[in-house]
């Protein structure tokens, strides 16, 4: 069996401008993905120059960081097999313009710097934990077992 992982996930200020947390929460419960961490909570400078850190060097960056901390977000901590490869794929691409039907960013998003969600890097190993600990503390994540768990997993 693939590894329980757990993910970074947010839907971001435009996203919750539209009123989409409960249909992004929606696709990956439905999945099997299970929140074990919720916060709607808005990002200060600080905490979204450290988010995107690793893009502080490309020229959109001062956009990004004004985008994320235009208004709240709704930030989560999904679990499950393979959750960090798994959320991307429902994600879609980082453009929603070249995001297929079906993904997030491709039912929901038109334009780059706006694109509804994030989720940690599959392939940047370590980003998810990192992600985790710079937005939630230890005891805001909850151990719980889900009752669907032996019908959703072998
Ligand atoms: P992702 O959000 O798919 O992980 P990323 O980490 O490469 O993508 O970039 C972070 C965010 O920065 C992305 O969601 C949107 C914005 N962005 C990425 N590339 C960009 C570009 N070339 N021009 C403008 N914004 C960009
Ligand atoms: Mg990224």
């Amino acid at each position: 069996m693939a590894d329980t992982e757990r993910t970074f996930v947010m839907v971001k200020p435009d996203g919750v401008q539209r009123g989409l947390i409960g249909d992004v929460v929606s696709r990956f419960e439905d999945r099997g993905l299970k929140l074990v961490g919720g916060k709607f909570m808005q990002i200060d400078q600080e905490l979204a120059e450290d988010h995107y850190g690793e893009h502080e060097d490309k020229p959109f960056f001062d956009d990004l960081v004004d985008f994320i901390t235009s208004g709240p977000v709704f930030a989560m901590v999904l679990e499950g097999q393979d959750a960090v490869s798994q959320v991307r794929t429902m994600m879609g691409e980082t453009d929603p313009a070249e995001s297929a039907p079906g993904t997030i960013r491709g039912d929901y998003g038109l334009d780059l710097g706006r694109n509804v969600i994030h989720g940690s890097d599959d392939e940047d190993p370590g980003a998810n934990e990192r992600e985790i600990s710079l937005f939630f503390d230890d005891d805001e994540l909850v151990d719980w077992d889900q009752i669907d768990e032996t019908w959703l997993y072998e």
